[in-house]
């Protein structure tokens, strides 16, 4: 039998931690998700790629962590809104919330309700240790009203491009067949193999 890998994963978040999970526990794949909840500084560079690869050096430098770990940062992009709220998703939902960006987009209609969602994955990886960036995306549009009691964050004003359900309407597996984080995690997961 071939022993499964562990694979470290540094996030205050529990949603993403179960989708993760649910990801790395399909049939075939030999890893374990090791949760480790560290609560680093939210970064609030333009990109959010940058943001993830600061992160993972910060963590790795103030921790000292030797072991292989990645960490991942999602924003949610707005072109109607010039790609707000971006790389500040995470203060924007705690200050103004899904209502707030419903607010915002009250007089966007078609094209103009677009949205997409980015997942930035870094891995460190023991012993080198520079972080390797793997990008996943996940195009859709900002919803009427917020619908949907699953999921977590923006996913009841995301509706999936094509589908008419919103992520929150949608069951874990769902989402994870097409959302932005499996799409990272599985770059990963082919990196790793
Ligand atoms: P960590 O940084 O500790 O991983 P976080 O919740 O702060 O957790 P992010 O900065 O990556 O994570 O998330 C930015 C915001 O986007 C935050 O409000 C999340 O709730 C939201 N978000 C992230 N992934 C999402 C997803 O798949 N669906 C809906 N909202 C999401």
């Amino acid at each position: 039998m071939v022993s499964k890998r562990e694979l470290i994963f540094i996030t205050t978040n529990s949603h993403k931690v179960k989708e993760i999970n649910e990801l790395a526990d399909a049939e075939s794949r030999n890893i374990t998700i090791l949760h480790r909840d560290y609560d680093y500084p939210e970064l609030q560079l333009d990109e959010i790629e940058a943001v993830a690869q600061e992160s993972a050096n910060y963590i790795r430098e103030k921790t000292g962590i030797e072991d292989s770990f990645f960490i991942e940062d999602t924003g949610l992009f707005i072109p109607a809104l010039n790609g707000f709220p971006g790389p500040f998703s995470a203060f924007v939902f705690r200050t103004i919330g899904n209502e707030g960006i419903l607010k915002l987009m009250a007089d966007k209609k078609g094209e103009a309700r677009k949205a997409t969602f980015k997942t930035v994955v870094a891995f460190c990886e023991a012993p080198q240790k520079t972080p390797v960036l793997f990008v996943g995306i996940a195009e859709g549009r900002i919803a009427e009203e917020i619908r949907g009691r699953g999921g977590f964050g923006y996913d009841p004003i995301f509706e999936f491009e094509g589908a008419e359900k919103t992520f929150a309407e949608m069951s874990t597996e769902e989402k994870n067949h097409v959302s932005h984080r499996s799409r990272a995690f599985e770059k990963l997961l082919d990196y790793l193999s």
